[in-house]
């Protein structure tokens, strides 16, 4: 079957949310790859960039903040054949699923993981993550954050050194490309932070 993966619901993003940059880049690696698309289930946590769910067309759940990697993992397990791909945000892959997130990079389950992480909570218009920086103004610390942000990346690399776990701004396409080419080529975990400001709210960490 032939798919560009995309279905025909517009995207609701705001005008210049870069979550429409993360988009192109899975679709254009998804058709490069020839990947199949009968064989791709997408699980999408919640959030604006879970919000995707809505605008690929692909097997796939829109399922509870927090429990994406949860879905991912147990369809892995019943169909190894099976692409699967969990897309959310900071807050849900870093916040309330990050037990499962350490779970599939320590099993070394063969996921893969795309985090757009714009260090806030921003469908629910922009209060702290656990990637927020200390100091930051938000909605929910008005007074400035007083908590340390946690950095995925180093996080995941102490708990196995045997998965491809990377960062890559938004910005830069031709290394967003090659990232999520070679996340999705891999033989096992993968993660992809995707470091991105949101246009709406993301003023306010500066
Ligand atoms: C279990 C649960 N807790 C809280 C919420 C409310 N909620 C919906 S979206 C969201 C924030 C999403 O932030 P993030 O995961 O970073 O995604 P973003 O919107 O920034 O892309 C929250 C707290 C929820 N839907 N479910
Ligand atoms: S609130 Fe932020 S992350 Fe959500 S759609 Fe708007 S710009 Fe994108
Ligand atoms: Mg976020």
């Amino acid at each position: 079957m032939t798919n560009n993966f995309r279905s025909n619901i517009t995207p609701t993003w705001c005008p210049g949310c870069q979550n429409y940059l993360v988009y192109a880049a899975l679709q254009k690696n998804f058709a490069d790859l020839k990947i199949n698309v009968d064989n791709l289930i997408m699980n999408y946590d919640i959030g604006c960039a879970g919000n995707m769910a809505d605008f690929f067309k692909t097997y796939g759940a829109h399922t509870l903040h927090g429990r994406s990697i949860a879905m991912a993992m147990g369809e892995k397990i019943v169909n190894p054949n099976l692409t699967v791909c969990v897309i959310g945000g900071d807050g849900g892959i870093y916040g309330e699923g990050l037990n499962h997130l350490v779970a599939a990079a320590r099993a070394n389950i063969n996921i893969k993981v795309f985090v757009s992480n714009n260090f806030l909570y921003s469908l629910t218009t922009g209060q702290t993550s656990p990637t927020t920086p200390k100091g930051a103004h938000t909605k929910s610390t008005p007074t400035g954050n007083i908590n340390e942000p946690i950095h995925p990346v180093e996080l995941l690399k102490t708990v196995n050194q045997e998965i491809f776990v990377e960062s890559v701004d938004v910005k830069d396409i031709p290394k967003l490309n090659n990232t999520i080419k070679r996340a999705l080529e891999f033989s096992g975990f993968a993660l992809v932070d995707i470091t991105q400001e949101c246009v709406a709210f993301g003023k306010q960490l500066k």
